[in-house]
């Protein structure tokens, strides 16, 4: 069997906590990524039958019965995943009873998965009901999404619009839009219900004057997501106290969407 460290998914995490963390979205222990793994690959680096631990999921997450999860741990620092994986990370196989996780790898001191585990599984329920190639949920703290959300109205539509109209990218790159909840306590299963629902919907869920939720289909894809979305909050962080001479026009964003093929969310432009 291949050593799990050269694992192209352990790699990626590795590599996807250190930019995040260099980006300043995830502070201290803030941020958690959950990524489906891929049965065949997963039994390639480790026995998926082999079971370390077994550690209760705290709600049921049955249709998810026999799936494996790389997941970042509570508590944990993503300044540290990259030099030690295996405290910082878990592998984890969910139990044919839904309400167990199975620790596969990783988590070696003792610990466990992010406390977030209700919305990360909950909605990877939700994007697999939509989308079947859905892999990723990634949480994190981006600071001018996060500075945004106390000076703008934290509505959906209008949320969407403003950072739509921020770069002429972003009705491309997210034409689903942004769903958004208030503030509500989080690592508990009734902001992983919230976010689930969200998730139906959109890709993209703003945790009200906490962080952002994405999922996608690969860690690249979730994480430009997300970037897309902070370089938008930037602009309109560094221009919103600014008069506001230019604007790129509802018809030139419907231009872009028409252009690029993408089904975009009508009832948010004007
Ligand atoms: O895991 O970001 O939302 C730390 C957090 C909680
Ligand atoms: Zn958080």
């Amino acid at each position: 069997m291949k050593t799990i460290l050269d694992a192209p998914f352990l790699t990626e995490m590795r590599k996807t906590t250190a930019n995040m963390y260099r980006l300043g979205w995830d502070e201290r222990n803030g941020g958690n990524i959950s990524c489906l793994l891929d049965e065949n690959e997963a039994t390639e680096f480790l026995d998926v039958n082999h079971v370390i631990r077994e550690i209760p999921i705290g709600f049921e997450a049955q249709p998810l019965a026999g799936k494996i999860f790389i997941v970042t741990g509570t508590g944990k620092y993503f300044k540290n995943v990259e030099g030690d994986p295996e405290n910082n990370l878990g592998i984890i196989k969910i139990a044919p009873d839904g309400q167990t996780a199975q620790l596969l790898w990783g988590y070696k001191d003792g610990g466990k998965f992010t406390s977030e585990l209700p919305a990360h599984l909950m909605s990877h329920m939700a994007r697999l009901s939509v989308d079947p190639q859905n892999r990723v949920v990634m949480h994190c703290h981006p600071t001018h999404t996060l500075a945004m959300n106390f000076v703008h109205e934290l509505d959906e539509k209008k949320f969407t619009h403003t950072l739509w109209e921020m770069c002429t990218e972003c009705i491309v790159v997210f034409p689903d839009g942004i769903g958004v909840l208030p503030w509500m306590l989080c690592g508990t299963n009734e902001i992983g219900e919230a976010t689930a629902e969200k998730m139906r919907e959109f890709r993209l869920v703003v945790w009200g004057m906490h962080g952002i939720y994405g999922a996608g289909k690969t860690l690249d894809e979730t994480f430009g997501l997300i970037e897309t979305v902070e370089k938008a909050a930037q602009i309109y962080m560094l221009t919103a106290h600014l008069p506001r001479i230019n604007t790129i026009k509802d018809s030139e964003m419907k231009k872009l969407a028409e252009f690029f093929g993408v089904d975009y969310r009508k009832d948010f432009l004007d």
